[in-house]
């Protein structure tokens, strides 16, 4: 039993829900009556209602977002039908703008946009404190409210919330600060302009308990990690004097930054060790402005050649289609550009029109269409026709499976020996798209049949050149089997040696795979280190079959409804940080 339960629906099991855990650190007094219960977005509503129900709470928070406002919605709907008396409180950013036309937000009883730290036990507070009837009118507590921005001195951080469970199990979130100085127009990060910090001795002594109990994967949310050099260097030098073989740590930073006091700290990591996730959105410098977005581009190129060359940084750099002012051809040379960048992972995501985004301003002029429902994509706008959209949306999802899972990190750069990136890439996207007819599901060795089939059939490439090179890749995600359709064109020792996978390098599992990449055999063709991936705001060092693999352990407080992980497609690109 518990009067507040608190719960959402994550993207998928992995991700833990850190802003429920703050919520629940901060309900003091109340805290004891307070429980989390998290599932995914593949739980059923019903299901999900049934298990809060059982707690008999008088109070359910529900935590929305973008990934979830559909099923949140029916779960709402469900739970007034069933059981109207209990108050249902909404919260998380997809409720915190434009609330007032979601169907949510009006079969809820209360609605808290922004950081609700502090306003949700306020509002816990006044709603229990009347033990029997409704409370008088004055008292009643407003249906919107706006949380004032928390003072972050005053907050009890969540870390010890994370169970033994979340820490076998799941990312593990942590944050050095809040809020970001940037004004990026789609980013919903960008009002959320006062960037604080958490006070960094105790921060790091959390990060300490958190490495004791055998946390080795960190995630940070930070919007911008490398705002105050002095804090980022100390988190820095903090991770390294804790150096283990498995330590793997994930920051978001801008690019254009990476002074030689942060250099100096990076270049001492291992290979796989870091992973920076850098927005760079588009090269085009009119676009960039449009959108008020600030880069230096100069400097970016000068920060990403050398992270790749003089560090182990495992670079997962954004690109976004669809932007005001950005034309397929504006598109094809930025991602020409940072494909010639070399980070390991390119991800090419779909503009999105985020609610409370003033990405809207623009879309009269550049005739913007996009969504109406989650993930509120792009559909088309005045220089990029809805067909080419679709297009593109498929470059995306194709390249990700190809390029960025790290299983072809030899075969991809094949596919443009022979003209430049973008255009040879959407080509083998538009003919794969014809020739499986889907962009999921399709098995690993069938994709390396389907790249196999592209070089040599399509593009005239020998395959007895082709063979090795797909056969390495496609034993570097550690399968020991000869696919048939390579047999006839490799050598016949070669067909009989093919044994177990050599062991993968440290780091997490699809980085692991870019990384064996660079310390294996060279590649046939003596092409550089792979470019690029693209993920669809995901736990990105997973490809779709290690999603899948994702599954919670049997005996964990959801396994009673366990989902079914197989029909889960986050296909789309998009980041962390759009
Ligand atoms: C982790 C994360 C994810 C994870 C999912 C996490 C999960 N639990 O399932 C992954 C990587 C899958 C992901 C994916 C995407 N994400 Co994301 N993600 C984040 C990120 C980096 C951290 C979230 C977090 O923990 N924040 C820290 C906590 C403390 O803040 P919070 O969650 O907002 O919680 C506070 C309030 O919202 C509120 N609150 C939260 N819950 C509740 C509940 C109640 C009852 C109340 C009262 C209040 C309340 O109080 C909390 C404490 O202050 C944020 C950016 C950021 N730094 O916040 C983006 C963010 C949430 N993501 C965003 C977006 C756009 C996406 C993608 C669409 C990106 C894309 N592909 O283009 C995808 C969608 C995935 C899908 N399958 O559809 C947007 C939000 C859009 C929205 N309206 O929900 C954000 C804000 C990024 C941004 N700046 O634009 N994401
Ligand atoms: S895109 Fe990045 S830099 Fe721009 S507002 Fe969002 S978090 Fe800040």
């Amino acid at each position: 039993m518990a009067e507040i339960v608190l719960a959402t629906l994550n993207a998928r099991y992995a991700h833990a829900a850190f802003g429920l855990r703050y919520l629940l650190a901060n309900l003091e007094e109340l805290q004891e009556r307070a429980e989390i219960l998290e599932f995914d977005i593949s739980h059923r509503p019903l299901d999900v209602a049934e298990q809060l129900l059982a707690r008999q709470p008088r109070i359910i928070g529900l935590g929305v977002y973008i990934w979830n406002l559909e099923q949140t919605t029916r779960l709402v709907s469900d739970l007034k039908r069933i059981a109207p008396e209990i108050t249902i409180v909404l919260g998380g950013p997809e409720v915190s703008y434009e609330a007032h036309d979601l169907e949510i937000t009006r079969l809820a009883d209360h609605v808290i946009a922004g950081e609700a730290d502090l306003a949700f036990r306020e509002l816990c507070r006044q709603l229990l404190s009347t033990t029997s009837g409704p409370a008088p009118d004055l008292a009643r507590p407003e249906k919107f409210i706006a949380a004032p921005l928390p003072q972050i001195s005053q907050l009890r951080t969540p870390y010890h919330l994370y169970t033994d469970q979340d820490i076998a199990h799941r990312v593990i979130y942590v944050e050095a600060s809040r809020g970001c100085p940037y004004e990026c127009e789609f980013c919903l990060s960008s009002l959320d302009i006062p960037v604080r910090q958490f006070p960094l001795d105790s921060f790091l002594q959390a990060m300490d308990d958190l490495l004791a109990r055998g946390v080795r994967q960190f995630k940070f949310v930070d919007r911008t990690f490398n705002l105050n050099l002095k804090v980022s260097r100390t988190i820095l030098e903090f991770f390294l004097r804790r150096l283990t073989p498995d330590l793997f740590v994930h920051f978001e930073l801008v690019p254009d930054r990476l002074p030689d006091s942060l250099r100096d700290v990076i270049v001492r990591f291992p290979p796989g060790a870091l992973q920076f996730e850098v927005g760079i959105q588009t090269f085009n410098p009119e676009v960039a402005a449009l959108i008020s977005r600030r880069q230096d581009y100069a400097q970016t190129e000068a920060n990403l050649r050398w992270l790749r060359s003089a560090t182990g940084v495992h670079v997962h750099a954004d690109l976004i289609v669809g932007l005001p002012g950005e034309s397929v051809e504006s598109f094809a040379a930025g991602f020409d550009r940072l494909v010639e960048l070399q980070p390991q992972e390119i991800q090419v995501g779909i503009l999105k029109r985020l609610r409370g985004t003033p990405i809207g301003r623009h879309d009269a002029a550049w005739e913007m269409v996009y969504g109406a429902y989650p993930p509120y994509e792009i559909l088309r706008n005045r220089l990029i026709d809805a067909p080419t959209m679709q297009r593109l949306r498929r470059f995306a999802r194709f390249w990700d499976l190809v390029a960025n899972s790290g299983n072809f990190v030899e075969s991809t750069p094949w596919l443009w020996r022979e003209g430049r990136p973008f255009e040879r890439f959407l080509a083998f996207s538009d003919w794969l798209h014809l020739a499986s007819g889907r962009t999921n599901g399709i098995s690993l060795k069938r994709l390396a049949e389907y790249v196999f089939t592209w070089l040599t059939e399509q593009q005239g490439q020998p395959p007895a050149d082709v063979a090795p090179v797909i056969l390495r890749d496609y034993q570097r995600g550690g399968k020991s089997d000869l696919p048939p359709f390579l047999r006839p064109w490799l050598p016949s020792e070669t067909a009989s040696r093919v044994s177990a996978a050599p062991p993968q390098p440290r780091g997490a599992r699809r980085q692991a795979r870019h990384l064996a990449e660079q310390t294996s055999e060279p590649a046939a063709a003596g092409e550089g280190p792979l470019p690029g991936r693209a993920l669809a705001g995901e736990f990105p060092w997973q490809t779709p079959a290690e999603r899948q693999a994702d599954q919670p352990p049997s005996g964990s407080r959801n396994s009673p409804h366990r989902p079914d992980f197989s029909g889960i497609d986050d296909e789309g690109g998009g980041a962390l940080k759009p």
